[in-house]
């Protein structure tokens, strides 16, 4: 049996991060193009800085939820690699709640990226445009590793391996509104997995799913697990 868990925000809402969309998202107050863009870091880095060294020092702060932890449990009932964590969230509760091997396909916010030679540090700091690298001394080039709109996401061939030999896909806490992510089911439903939706919202974000089960993962997630 292998199992495909894809996240979202919304998994991380009840440790206290934020979601994006919706009355007091993350978008609220900044625009997507000004800060999830290449094009708003062209323009103005220092501001696209401000906003993910927030973002890093309250991921600090936080802890992992009830369903972190019961998909840290899941993944040690069965054997190394049938249960494969895929997560959009560039936070690393998935890891502290005790996921061994979890795939960030939007990357990940303790890490920061060389713009000149490539090279991905560790970054619990605040980044800023004065920046240098560790390992080629360019200055002023590091970049948060994340995957900004009109970016490819990391890991896709893994992932469609995963999704192709998929048995059960289950999706937490995502809005479904950001491709190529949000295909991931059709593309499990196609390879025949079973499919299943867990989310705070009540109607389903996509009728690829064969089960929609409706309220809070800090509740639904361990339930389901168990
Ligand atoms: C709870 C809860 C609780 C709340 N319990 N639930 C096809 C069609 C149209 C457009 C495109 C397309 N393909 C590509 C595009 C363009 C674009 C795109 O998708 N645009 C759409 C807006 C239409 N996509 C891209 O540009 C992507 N790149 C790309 O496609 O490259 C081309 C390519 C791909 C493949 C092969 C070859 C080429 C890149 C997308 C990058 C997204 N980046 C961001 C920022 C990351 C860094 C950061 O964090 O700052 O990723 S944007 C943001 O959205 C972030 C998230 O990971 C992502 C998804 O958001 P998520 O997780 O779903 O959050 P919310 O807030 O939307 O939803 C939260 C949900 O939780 C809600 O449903 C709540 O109800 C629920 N919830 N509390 C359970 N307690
Ligand atoms: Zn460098």
């Amino acid at each position: 049996m292998n199992i495909v868990v894809l996240t979202g925000a919304g998994i991380s809402a009840e440790s206290g991060i934020p979601v994006f969309r919706g009355a007091d998202g993350l978008w609220e107050g900044h625009r997507v193009e000004d800060v999830a863009t290449p094009e708003g870091f062209a323009r103005d880095p220092q501001r696209v800085h401000e906003f993910y060294n927030r973002r890093r020092a309250k991921l600090l702060e936080v802890e992992p939820n009830a369903a972190h932890r019961a998909l840290g449990r899941l993944a040690l009932g069965w054997r190394r690699g049938q249960v494969t964590v895929v997560t959009q969230n560039i936070d690393d509760l998935h890891e502290r709640g005790g996921s061994p091997e979890v795939i960030h396909m939007h990357g990940e916010l303790l890490k920061a990226r060389c713009t000149h030679c490539g090279v991905v540090t560790a970054c619990r700091e605040d980044l800023s445009r004065a920046s240098i690298c560790a390992s080629c001394g360019g200055i002023d080039c590091l970049r948060p590793h994340v995957v900004w709109f009109g970016e490819i996401p990391f890991h896709l061939g893994r992932i469609e391996r995963e999704l192709d030999r998929a048995d059960l896909f289950v999706a937490i806490g995502t809005s479904g509104r950001v491709y190529p992510a949000a295909g991931f089911v059709s593309a499990a439903r196609a390879a025949g997995a079973r499919t299943l939706e867990i989310n705070l919202e009540p109607g389903g974000t996509s009728p690829d799913f064969m089960e929609h089960r409706s309220g809070a993962a800090g509740t639904l997630v361990p339930e389901w697990v168990e």
